[in-house]
Order: structure tokens, then C-alpha cells, then sequence
């Protein structure tokens, strides 16, 4: 079998998604996720002037060979770019591998360990009344086991996805001083409201200096978080220590670590309990693996990166990681907006507090491309944080 054409489709059917759909002369095609929120378009520029003509003859089932090929034969190695580009190839020759020989990619990643995913998902009301309110509706009418709350404003239409006139980051106010209280607070009502026997993770996505998130945990603690997510930025790793020296409660970490030896001390010093890498910013499949099994040699558990902004593919490739993997942890599960629907099919769907999925061979979604067109590509960004002085904080 030889790969006769690479496709990079850009599409917004509310929020932005590169797909990548790899096509051989035997008929059987692949798709992949490439989605890196606020730079698709960089990223299909690398696949279609880089990659496509490196593909192009080859032989789909050297999937190893080809992450090498691209990771180190580059000599520039990794970025999120690079990454995410990797990825969407990645996914889509894993795919084709399962089509061609009529198995799930569970059943090619060693076979399922377990049938069902425990998942969290996402609480995005909008004031924090309204998201307590979601919260209980959430554990008393959907039956979840887990939530997950966020520090600042949750993701919300038209500055997290796409905006009609966007020419640069929309701004959102930041003050991590007051953000401090407001979280305790907040938690506290949020564990009154749900009960002691519901899982609650709380996600400071990285906005806050070890000595800010330090006092947040150790007031969280007598509230027993499921785990905090994302505490402090990954730039230095040396952070992560002194943080998890000064709390008991479970960390988890690293969305934004682009490789396996970015995640390598976090992991093999014990400083975090899982690890929850995007497997679209790791380069797919292949790598997804190993850190997995980087992981479980440390007894840290796996909480891959689900949210809204990554499409059905990635949060399929996620569940059949999850299921062959011994030392899964849990899964989020991003509520994906109704339109991604019309453009992919297929994905894990949600049943009491856990995903499932069919046993489809490969990793068991196909794209409508005619679908994606309708929903033409609008550049947009990722907002950015001002603080009282107008000085930029992350978002
Ligand atoms: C999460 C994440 C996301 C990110 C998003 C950025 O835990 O789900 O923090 O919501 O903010 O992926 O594009
Ligand atoms: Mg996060």
C-alpha cells in the first residue's frame, strides 16, 4: 500500500479544527486531528509544504519511522507546530492501520484493559451562581461522578472559539489576588452543593506563581479535591517540586508540555499524580504511548487532555488510549459543540458518568468534507489576561 494524497482541511463550524485525511492507492484512507487552538493555519502550512511531499509513495504502515523521520530527521526538533502537525499525520496512518487489518486501535495498543471510561466534564455556566446551580444538575441529572471547575472565566462562544471580527487576542480581566479568595470560596460552595462523595477538580490553568498556588491548595485541602489541575506555568520545572512539597492534595499536569522529556521530571520525581498531556501538542499516537508507559513505570496515572477545542477524533483516540492502558486515571470530556457533529462522525458518547464506544476498526470517526466546507475557516486567537495595571498576564 502506498500513500497517493494528503489532505489538510481547515474548518469552523464554531470553533477551529485542521483535519488531516491521508488517502493510499489501496482505497483506505486515514483521518487525524491537527487543531492547535489560535495557529491552524502555521500548522497546515508546515503539512502541506513539508510533510505532504515526504509522504507522498510511502508506505502508511512505517508510522514509527515517519515520527522520526519528522521529530528528529528535521534537526529543529519539537514546538507546537511541529507537534501538532505530527499529530494529525500520526492519527491518520494509525487509522489506516486499523481499517487495513479490520481492528480497533484499542485492539492494536494491546487490547482493552477495562469497557468503560470514568469521565469529568466541564462546568461553564455563566456567573458562579449559575455554575453551582450547573453543578448539582450536572452529578443529580446526568449522573456525573466528576466535575471540573476553572479559575477565571470559563470558555465561552466567540472569545475561546471563533469571533466574527477578530484582528488579535481578546482581552479578559485578571487579578490573581482576588481570584485567590473567590476560588475558596466558590470550591466550598460547589463541595456543600454536590455532596462529599462527588469528585471535584478544580483547573488553575497555569495562572498562578508557585506561592499563589500553594495557598490555594493548602486552603483547598480540607475540601478534598479530586486533584488540581495545571497549578503553576511548566517553564520551570524546578517549581513543580516546591509546590508539591508544600501540599497534600493530588496534582495533575502538563497541557502544555510538547514532548516526553518535558514531562520526564514531573514524572519520574513524583511530583505530580497524572499526567495529562494534549496528545495532539506530543505528536500523536505514537508518543501518547510512551509517555503513557514512561508513566505507569512511576505509578502516575494518564488524565489526557479532552476540551471542547479538540474534535471528536482526538477525544476517540483518547478513549482507546484509555482503555488499553493499565494505568489510566480518568478522562475529560470537553462537551463538544453540536456542529463539529456534522463534520466528524462517530467518537466515544457519554453514559453514566462514563464514555463507551463501538469496536469500528481504527480510531472509529470519518470526516464529511463537503460538511467542513460549509463551515468556511476564520482566523482567530487564543484570548490573553490584562491585570489591574494592564500588564499581560496567560491566560
Ligand atoms: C482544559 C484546558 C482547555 C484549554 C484549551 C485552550 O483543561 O480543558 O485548560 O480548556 O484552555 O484547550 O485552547
Ligand atoms: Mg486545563
Amino acid at each position: 500500500m502506498k500513500i497517493t494524497q494528503v489532505k489538510t482541511i481547515l474548518t469552523s463550524p464554531n470553533q477551529n479544527y485542521l483535519f488531516v485525511k491521508i488517502v493510499t492507492d489501496s482505497g483506505l484512507y486515514g483521518v487525524g486531528d491537527a487543531s492547535l487552538n489560535g495557529r491552524e493555519q502555521a500548522v497546515a502550512d508546515l503539512i502541506d509544504a513539508y510533510l505532504t511531499p515526504m509522504l507522498i509513495g510511502r508506505d502508511p504502515g512505517q508510522i514509527e519511522d515517519f515520527w522520526q523521520l519528522v521529530y528528529r530527521g528535521s534537526y529543529w526538533r519539537g514546538g507546537n507546530i511541529v507537534m501538532s502537525a505530527l499529530c494529525g499525520i500520526d492519527m491518520a496512518l494509525w487509522d489506516i492501520l486499523g481499517k487495513s487489518s479490520g481492528k480497533p486501535l484499542y485492539a492494536l495498543l494491546g487490547g482493552k484493559m477495562r469497557s468503560r471510561v470514568l469521565c469529568y466534564s466541564h462546568v461553564l455556566g455563566g456567573n458562579k451562581e449559575q455554575q453551582i446551580a450547573q453543578a448539582s444538575d450536572y452529578v443529580k441529572k446526568r449522573g456525573l461522578k466528576v466535575i471540573r471547575l476553572r479559575a477565571g472565566l470559563p470558555a465561552s462562544n466567540g472569545t475561546f472559539g471563533v469571533k466574527k471580527e477578530q484582528c488579535g487576542p481578546v482581552v479578559e480581566p485578571w487579578d490573581p489576588e482576588d481570584e485567590i479568595y473567590s476560588t475558596i470560596e466558590f470550591f466550598v460552595k460547589v463541595r456543600e452543593a454536590v455532596g462529599k462523595n462527588v469528585g471535584i477538580i478544580y483547573d488553575l490553568h497555569e495562572r498562578f506563581s508557585p506561592d499563589q498556588a500553594i495557598r490555594i491548595m493548602n486552603r483547598l485541602e480540607p475540601y478534598d479535591p479530586f486533584f488540581i489541575e495545571d497549578p503553576i506555568a511548566p517553564d520551570c520545572p524546578d517549581s513543580l517540586r516546591y509546590v508539591r512539597e508544600k501540599t497534600t492534595v493530588p496534582i495533575a499536569f502538563g497541557e502544555l508540555y510538547k514532548s516526553r522529556w518535558e514531562c520526564l521530571p514531573a514524572i519520574s520525581n513524583h511530583w505530580i499524580d497524572f499526567i495529562r498531556c494534549d496528545v495532539i501538542r506530543i505528536g500523536g499516537i505514537t508518543e501518547a504511548r510512551k509517555i503513557a508507559a514512561l508513566a505507569e513505570t512511576f505509578d502516575v496515572k494518564t488524565a489526557w487532555h479532552g476540551p471542547n477545542d479538540v474534535s471528536p477524533i482526538t477525544h476517540a483516540v483518547n478513549w482507546h488510549l484509555n482503555v488499553s492502558e493499565y494505568n489510566f486515571g480518568i478522562q475529560e470530556d470537553g462537551t463538544a459543540d453540536s456542529l463539529i457533529k456534522e463534520v466528524i462522525s462517530g467518537g466515544p458518547s457519554y453514559q453514566d458518568g462514563c464514555l463507551v464506544m463501538g469496536d469500528a476498526p481504527g480510531i472509529g470517526c470519518d470526516i464529511d468534507e463537503e460538511a467542513a466546507a460549509r463551515y468556511p475557516f476564520r482566523k482567530a486567537y487564543i484570548p490573553i489576561c490584562r491585570q489591574k495595571d494592564e500588564s499581560l498576564h496567560t491566560w
